[in-house]
């Protein structure tokens, strides 16, 4: 069997054992703990929705999950952990994108699933208090009452949990809106490893007493504690908003686009995402959303769907009947179309074409995703030149490599290249990296815009880190975690 590296200064990390699981009984229910280890009669596979990542492309060996209820059952479960040198990965919904959320070899999943209490909303301030395992879109339901929305928004909002996107700082789609968690985080409940608990779960806006702690938790993607709780600012919901399918001739026109949307829409513009022709087809072709009329979009390179936001629906309608007809009436018409949504419905459909990618992508096959950070203008260049490769490298076929498509949010510059492949294989994989690494190096851009680095990319960090950044949060992990029993291999290598 596989085990991790013991080094001078760090012993290896231990199994699970069946003594451990028999201590871990004495601090919560059995229902709260599935472990195949003797005497459970458990099997490896009802334990496999843990194991397994969402893509399908992570694996984890892991014979023990235990799902807490409270900071209390999380803080004698991480000591009990720390004295044994047990390695533990905390788990959300387990809906990200870059294996951090799975084991690398047995580590025990701690998942949050069953902390989904509310715990305070204030209607005034719109600070929202919360368990790490609260849903998403759960969250949002909690507040619509109230006028409030959640400041982030993503695809995966049915089954991703606020100490999940805090963990791994997820952006999505109206990032150009309401700005990064790294803002709209007031503040943290953590379990340190040895089973401390940080509490930093204030709600005022305010606070300059010196090392803002609750921010290295966010985008740490548990190698440095277990996050419990979350206070959060929710910003009060739009009155009115609109969303727009605008089809592009050709990509170069995308900037000047969104040049003339930020000019006409200021500060209404609350999304503008990018959807190249592959990528269209293919959420049309599962069933994402309403295709646009197919001779309105004949020609067309690319598409950008775009939202407002804002106080008044005439006023608003009024500014993108404004951008519509400046988009068009140039004497070269920056695009084909644009269609405007009519109704909730139609609302709800545009936003499924763009949010229904990623799961159009895994309908179509296995996806190599890579999620950069790369100045707008060389969004095409970067999808191009990865497709000519793969060509070049005989690998562009029905049997390898399907299609390569590319989309995201051009707002914040951040593009998703999904090469979309029949399989997982050791030969594609190493035709794509280092080449893509390489690519968004080139352009002094991130490896990792949004999904973070996980299992996937710990590797790679210096792509987009220096020596000496590096050599910083080797230090900061050290501080936090001594044993390295915070979800071991994730972000920097074990
Ligand atoms: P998990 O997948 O369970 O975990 C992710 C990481 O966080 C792991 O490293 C895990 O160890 C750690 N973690 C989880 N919970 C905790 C905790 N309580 N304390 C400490 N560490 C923890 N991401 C974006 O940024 N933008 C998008 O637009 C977006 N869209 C998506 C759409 C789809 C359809 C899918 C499947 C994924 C998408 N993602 C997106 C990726 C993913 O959903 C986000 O990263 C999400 O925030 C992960 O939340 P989760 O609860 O599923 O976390
Ligand atoms: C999105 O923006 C997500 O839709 C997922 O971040 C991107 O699947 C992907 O590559
Ligand atoms: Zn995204």
């Amino acid at each position: 069997a596989r085990r991790w590296k013991h080094t001078s200064s760090r012993p290896p990390l231990n199994s699970v054992t069946a003594d451990d699981v028999a201590h871990f009984a004495k601090i919560l229910p059995q229902n709260a703990i599935l472990s195949t280890l003797p005497p459970s009669d458990l099997h490896a596979s009802d334990i496999d929705q843990y194991n397994n990542d969402w893509m399908g492309k992570y694996h984890g060996n892991s014979t023990t999950v235990l799902r807490p209820q409270n900071t209390k059952q999380v803080s004698d479960i991480m000591k009990w952990c720390h004295e044994r040198r047990i390695g533990v990965v905390p788990q959300g919904g387990n809906t990200g994108l870059v294996g951090g959320s799975v084991p690398i070899l047995d580590e025990l999943i701690i998942n949050l699933g069953n902390m989904s209490k509310v715990r305070s909303f204030d209607p005034v301030s719109g600070a929202l208090v919360a368990d790490a395992g609260c849903i998403l879109e759960s969250l949002s339901e909690h507040i619509a009452p109230h006028n409030h929305i959640m400041p982030l928004d993503l695809g995966a909002k049915g089954s991703c949990q606020i100490g999940g996107n805090v963990a791994t700082n997820a952006g999505g789609l109206r990032l150009l809106r309401y700005g990064s968690l790294h803002g709209t985080v007031l503040g943290l409940e953590v379990v340190l490893p040895d089973g401390t608990v940080l509490d930093n779960l204030t709600t005022i806006r305010k606070d300059n007493t010196g090392y803002d702690l609750k921010q290295l938790f966010i985008g740490a993607e548990g190698t440095l504690g277990i996050i419990t709780g979350v206070s959060i600012l929710t910003p009060p919901a739009p009155q009115a908003s609109t969303n727009v399918i605008l089809a592009l001739p050709r990509f170069e026109n995308v900037l000047p686009v969104f040049k003339t949307a930020r000019l006409h829409l200021s500060e209404i513009l609350s999304a503008f995402e990018f959807i190249d022709r592959e990528a269209y087809d293919l959420a049309v072709k599962h069933g994402q959303g309403k295709a646009l009329n197919e001779q309105d979009v004949e020609g067309a390179e690319c598409f950008v769907l775009l939202e407002t936001s804002g106080g008044k629906k005439e006023h608003d309608e009024e500014k993108l009947t404004g951008l519509l007809e400046t988009l068009l009436e140039a004497d070269e018409p920056l695009i084909l179309t644009g269609v405007l949504s009519q109704s909730p419905t139609q609302f709800a459909s545009m936003w499924r074409l763009r949010e229904g990618i990623t799961e159009s992508v895994s309908k179509e096959g296995k996806a190599y995703k890579y999620d950069i950070s790369i100045p707008l203008a060389a969004f095409k260049e970067v999808v191009d030149l990865t497709r000519e490769h793969l060509r070049k490298q005989g690998l562009l076929h029905e049997e390898a490599v399907k299609q390569v498509i590319g989309y995201g949010h051009v707002g914040d510059g951040n593009l998703h290249l999904n090469v979309i492949a029949a399989a997982y294989t050791s030969e594609i994989q190493a035709a794509l990296e280092p080449f893509v690494y390489e690519l968004v190096a080139s352009y002094n851009g991130s490896i990792s815009a949004e999904h973070g680095l996980g299992a996937m990319k710990a590797h790679a960090i210096h792509y987009s880190k220096t020596g000496v950044a590096v050599d910083m949060m080797k230090k900061i992990k050290e501080l936090f975690d001594p044993r390295g029993i915070m979800n071991p291999g994730k972000v920097l290598e074990f």
